[in-house]
């Protein structure tokens, strides 16, 4: 008999993968984890039965989840990656010649689970520049004053416990966490399905944060296929890598060109983010 996993992305739309083992189930504190060997995928994770990555196009959202926003930053030292444990943005942060990450993931059994199924992915976790707290993200931010040069938002999406990684009190305390010319990046969900959040996020962080930009990604087994990153900066214009900033080879989808193309955004985008 054929297994497939299905995610209900909306109540009217599902997308299916036809499953060859179920690797890993289990009931964090948090949520269900699910790791599974899909045939177009390769391993998928799943948390709450969303899809969170699989090996065969995790490298797209890493990479530009980090990259943009390190890129655009003249001398990122601290970095801070909210959610994310599955290290992925991990891995992509330590590309730079950054000092100290430090990971605030409220959910320890993913860190574990993603080190045993997903070691590629995990790679950057035990580097020694990498400092991980099991924590809330949100609690982990609003202790902070003028510590991080960048901030990475890996949210799960704006349900249950990720909500508050969504609303105006939590960038507000980002603004205040980031040193003076910082910047955050943030995974703002899809233009097709989630257009009156991203429209809500961009009114509210225009009120915090002197540059607010939006930039696009390809990712085929989120909802819509299209993925939004918001940029939030109290220094550099994120659309340009800042002069002179080497950019880390060996990237798959990432690269300076599409650093730049991928702030040119569709009309029915722009319609989102502007007034
Ligand atoms: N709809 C899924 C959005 C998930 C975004 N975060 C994924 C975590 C991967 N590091």
């Amino acid at each position: 008999m054929e297994l497939w996993y299905t995610e209900n992305q909306t109540p009217d739309l599902r997308i299916g993968f036809r499953v060859k083992a179920v690797l890993h189930r289990e009931k964090s504190d948090f949520q269900e984890i699910a790791v599974y060997e899909t045939e177009q995928y390769g391993r998928l994770l799943a948390l709450d039965d969303v899809v969170m990555t699989t090996d065969r196009d995790e490298f797209v959202y890493h990479e530009m989840m980090a990259h943009v926003a390190l890129a655009a930053h003249p001398d990122p030292r601290r970095v801070l990656v909210v959610g994310g444990g599955d290290g992925g943005v991990v891995r992509e942060v330590l590309k730079h010649p950054v000092e100290e990450v430090h990971l605030a993931e409220i959910d320890g059994r993913v860190v574990a689970v993603c080190r045993e199924y997903f070691p590629a992915i995990a790679a950057g976790l035990d580097d020694p520049r990498v400092k991980i707290f099991v924590t809330d993200g949100i609690a982990h931010v609003r202790e902070k004053e003028n510590l991080y040069d960048v901030i990475i938002i890996d949210s799960t999406d704006p349900i249950g416990p990720a909500v508050g990684l969504f609303q105006e009190d939590f960038y507000r305390s980002v603004h205040r966490a980031l040193t003076a010319g910082g910047l955050f990046a943030a995974q703002t969900e899809s233009p097709f399905l989630n257009g009156e959040l991203i429209r809500g996020m961009h009114r509210f962080l225009r009120g915090i944060f002197p540059v607010v930009r939006l930039c696009l990604a390809s990712i085929p087994t989120y909802p819509g296929g299209l993925w939004t990153i918001t940029l939030g900066s109290r220094g550099p214009d994120p659309r340009e890598p800042a002069p002179g900033r080497a950019v880390p080879g060996g990237t798959r989808y990432y690269s300076p060109e599409l650093h730049r193309a991928a702030f040119v955004l569709p009309p029915f985008v722009s319609a989102l983010v502007e007034g």
